[in-house]
């Protein structure tokens, strides 16, 4: 009896397989395909810890699955190596980007492969690569073409510390979502796309989606919409150009009920009103103190409310309009203007009708100034809009702030000529390499440190041929990630993005795996990128991911995030050596539902091992196992263990019901998800298969089910019946219903000889079965509440009897 050496098998059977290349995809194939994509990882100074290949392991799983059931799979792996985490780590490391990024990924190949994930290696690709980014560049120069991207001056999120200009989707809670600092508003020089001319349609497609309701919710919130209208109040006696302040409001029904408005500070109004503002030095002392409040401060539902009155500015509520109301337009319908944080400059119009009787944080700011609350009955929406507005819809959705001060980036392929203006770089150009430099620290000044490297900058202007300057901005993080899929499918093809049939045969991605942070950035901007090369004719679908599934987080076993700081970090290199790769697979499939959260344990991992060791063991009860005799009927005869009754009995072939039970449970489970239900399938058969012996033909089929779980132990099994080809390229064993007995049994079960309660399962249910289901029943698991079960059995297949105490 030999031993189950993984520290043998696992690499022996790696090399094999990459050896024959049973991993390689084919480009097209007449049998229908699936594409499986996981969320590709940053290369990371710090390397994997076991809570990455969580969902790593599980499209290995289900890529495996469905090749053995036919399907002409394809299952990429690359490196999304730009950007701020990258460049980060190799500044504070002192290590150039370009040879920090070599070194992680090489690292991160070594971990992912150990693991015996079945990547096709031969589709690898990395962002940094010029023969990738040359066609991130070609993509924003088609929507530079199309008026998509375009330069603008306007204030924008400036982190201090990563010195670099930010989109609204880098920020959490107000901070840069990389470093955690205060974000500060800054007005600045910056290309951005204009991702809100798809706001409609990335809204609207949510629906068609597969994907978890929470993630589309949270798309659709950052998207936003809100149908309202713009009404306008006349400014009382403007000494200004501008005659009206312009507010959006979702409820021109409650327009009577308006009894003061309040603008943005930052709103330009103010400053054009200053000359009318009779307590100025309060107001700007005001608009200067908004400056350091982040967003979610200042809009909180629960914040006291602050603001300053516009002294000597008044606003004229339409509804009272002079011709309506000749003699009281300005005593009832003239409302005072304010200012207060709780007004955001970049939504709407930057200012508010304020209803204190009907709107929560109206109400509590006209509670503390001393406000009137005006009651009032309600009017008609639409009429109210026809009377005194303009219906719009808005979304909370801004365009995509999409130039970078940063020098780990893609260069942005655009030129600044003196004559032309900003001229693209013709296609045949691309890529704009990023030049080879000794300094890439930011600069803090607003430029990119590429703006030093005079013999880069320095060009001439595609155009008319005279001096012109590279843009010196660089693409965000977000940029090689929005597109990579794409790639995979032709990753070498130099004359266009992905060829139109092999684009046509993969897409769209049938099922894409990773963590829930990308619920608003990388799949927003995934999407929008996808449908603008749908628009342009590169891709024939409008949405790339027909199946989102976001795996949970694994924990530390002190139940706090993995990272250094605690300590509490498992590296999978270690449980690979300990007790090999298909136990770290078995084990982390098995630890809980896929998408929750879940602490660590080794202790459950080696239960996983030992699992596994039993598969290994059951090979030495295929001689063993009894040869079924017949009865009269026909029926197999069974020697019983003791357990049960013991002796030869008569019964329905429980293994052989449990064995297509369990590959219909298996096939089901693995389809949705359920990998850790399909786990203990197989240990209650394999429990089973233990004590009853097992046939040559039923054990393969435990081993192919397996498979895809524990690819190695399964595969040394599978060579040791005899069989030459690789398990991995069988086919996936079918069930048969017709052996799946539906015929039901009442099933008793005894607590210290009393009856406690009854329910129907399937004839030839097993022990294990029966025990799940009694200690679910209500009825039945009040009578073991704090007691200890000291004795079970299980008679005739029908009475449960427990003994407690
Ligand atoms: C009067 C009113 C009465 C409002 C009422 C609401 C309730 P959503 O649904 O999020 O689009 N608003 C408009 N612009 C704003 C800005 N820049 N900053 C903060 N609040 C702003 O919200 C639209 C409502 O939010 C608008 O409708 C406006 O207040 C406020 F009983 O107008 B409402
Ligand atoms: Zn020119």
């Amino acid at each position: 009896m030999n031993e189950y050496n993984h520290l043998k098998i696992e690499p022996k059977w790696r090399k094999k397989w990459d050896k024959e290349g049973i991993n390689k995809t084919k480009d097209l194939a007449k049998v229908p395909k699936f594409f499986v994509l996981d969320m590709f990882p940053y290369p990371s100074g710090a390397g994997l810890h076991v809570g990455h290949p969580r969902g790593y392991i599980a499209t290995d799983v289900y890529s495996r699955f469905k090749r053995m059931q036919g399907f002409n799979v394809l299952h990429p792996m690359g490196w999304d190596a730009f950007g701020l985490p990258a460049e980060n780590y190799a500044i504070a490391n002192k290590i150039h980007p370009e040879i920090a990024t070599k070194k992680n990924i090489k690292r991160f190949k070594e971990q992912i492969s150990i693991i015996g994930l079945n990547y096709d290696w031969s589709r690898e690709i990395n962002t940094t690569d010029p023969k990738y980014y040359k066609w991130t560049q070609w993509i924003f120069l088609q929507m530079f073409k199309k008026g998509l991207a375009y330069e603008s001056f306007e204030p924008i999120n400036w982190c201090p510390s990563c010195k670099t200009g930010l989109a609204n989707e880098d920020l959490e809670d107000g901070k840069c979502e990389r470093c955690g600092s205060m974000v500060e508003k800054k007005p600045m020089r910056q290309w951005v796309l204009k991702i809100t001319d798809y706001a409609d349609s990335l809204l609207k497609d949510i629906d068609d989606l597969n994907w978890p309701e929470s993630i589309k919710e949270s798309q659709w919130n950052w998207i936003g919409r809100s149908e309202g209208a713009l009404l306008k109040f006349k400014i009382e006696k403007s000494n200004i150009k501008i005659k009206e302040i312009e507010v959006f409001t979702t409820r021109p029904d409650t327009l009577f009920g308006v009894t003061y408005l309040v603008l943005a500070p930052e709103n330009k109004l103010v400053f054009k009103l200053k000359s009318q503002i009779k307590n100025w030095p309060a107001v700007e002392k005001y608009i200067t103190e908004t400056k350091t409040k982040t967003e979610i401060e200042r809009t909180a539902i629960n914040k006291s409310k602050t603001g300053v009155c516009l002294e000597g500015v008044f606003a004229i509520n339409p509804v009272y309009n002079e011709k309506v109301y000749p003699n009281q337009s300005s005593s009832t319908g003239r409302v005072p203007v304010w200012i207060s944080d709780y007004v955001l400059a970049d939504y709407g119009t930057g200012a508010v009708m304020a209803v204190p009787a009907h709107d929560e944080r109206d109400f509590a700011f006209a509670t503390k100034y001393n406000l009137p609350v005006k009651e009032i009955v309600l009017e008609d929406k639409k009429n109210m809009i026809s009377k005194y507005g303009k219906a719009v819809t808005k979304y909370k959705l801004k365009d995509w702030v999409f130039s970078r001060q940063r020098y780990w980036g893609e260069p942005i392929p655009l030129v600044h000529c003196e004559k032309c203006g900003v001229v693209a770089v013709p296609e045949k150009d691309l890529p704009v390499k990023l030049p080879k430099v000794k300094f890439y620290e930011p600069t803090g000044t607003g430029e990119s440190p590429l703006a030093v490297i005079t013999k880069w900058v320095n060009t001439k202007c595609p155009k008319c041929g005279g001096k012109a300057k590279r843009e010196t901005n660089t693409m965000p993080q977000w940029a090689g990630s929005s597109w990579y899929y794409l790639r995979y499918i032709d990753p070498k093809n130099s004359k266009v993005l992905v060829d139109k049939k092999k684009e046509k045969y993969w897409s769209p991605v049938d099922l894409y795996v990773g963590g829930t942070e990308h619920a608003t950035r990388h799949l927003i901007y995934a999407r929008f990128w996808h449908k603008f090369l749908f628009d342009i004719g590169v891709v024939s679908n409008k949405e790339p991911f027909i199946q989102l599934k976001n795996q949970g987080m694994i924990l530390g076993s002190d139940n706090r995030k993995m990272s250094k700081r605690w300590g509490n970090v498992v590296n999978p290199d270690e449980v690979v050596k300990n007790v090999g790769a298909d136990s770290l697979r078995v084990y982390e499939m098995f630890m809980g539902p896929f998408e929750q959260e879940i602490a660590w344990s080794t202790d459950n991992m080696v239960g996983s091992r030992r699992f596994l060791d039993k598969v290994w063991k059951l090979k030495d009860k295929i001689s063993t196992a009894p040869n079924p005799s017949l009865s009269k009927e026909g029926r197999k005869l069974f020697h019983l263990p003791p357990s049960d009754e013991g002796g030869l009995r008569e019964v329905d072939n429980r293994f052989e019901t449990l064995l297509h039970k369990t590959i219909k449970k298996v096939t089901e489970d693995i389809l949705n998800f359920n990998f850790n239900t399909a786990i203990s399938a197989f240990m209650i058969l394999v429990n089973l298969a233990e004590k009853e012996g097992i046939s040559k033909n039923d054990y393969e089929v435990i081993l192919k089910l397996l498979a895809p779980f524990a690819p190695h132990i399964t595969e040394e099994l599978w060579a040791n019946l005899g069989h030459k080809k690789s398990i991995h390229l069988e086919s996936w064993p079918k069930y048969d219903e017709k052996k799946i007995i539906s015929k039901k049994i009442l099933i008793v079960v005894q607590i210290n000889g009393k009856v406690r309660g009854s329910f129907d399962m399937p004839a030839g249910s097993i022990q294990e079965e029966v025990e799940k289901v009694a200690l679910a029943q209500k009825d039945i698991s009040k009578w073991l509440l704090g007691k200890e079960i000291k004795k079970k059995m299980f008679l005739k297949g029908r009475i449960l009897s427990l003994l407690v105490d």
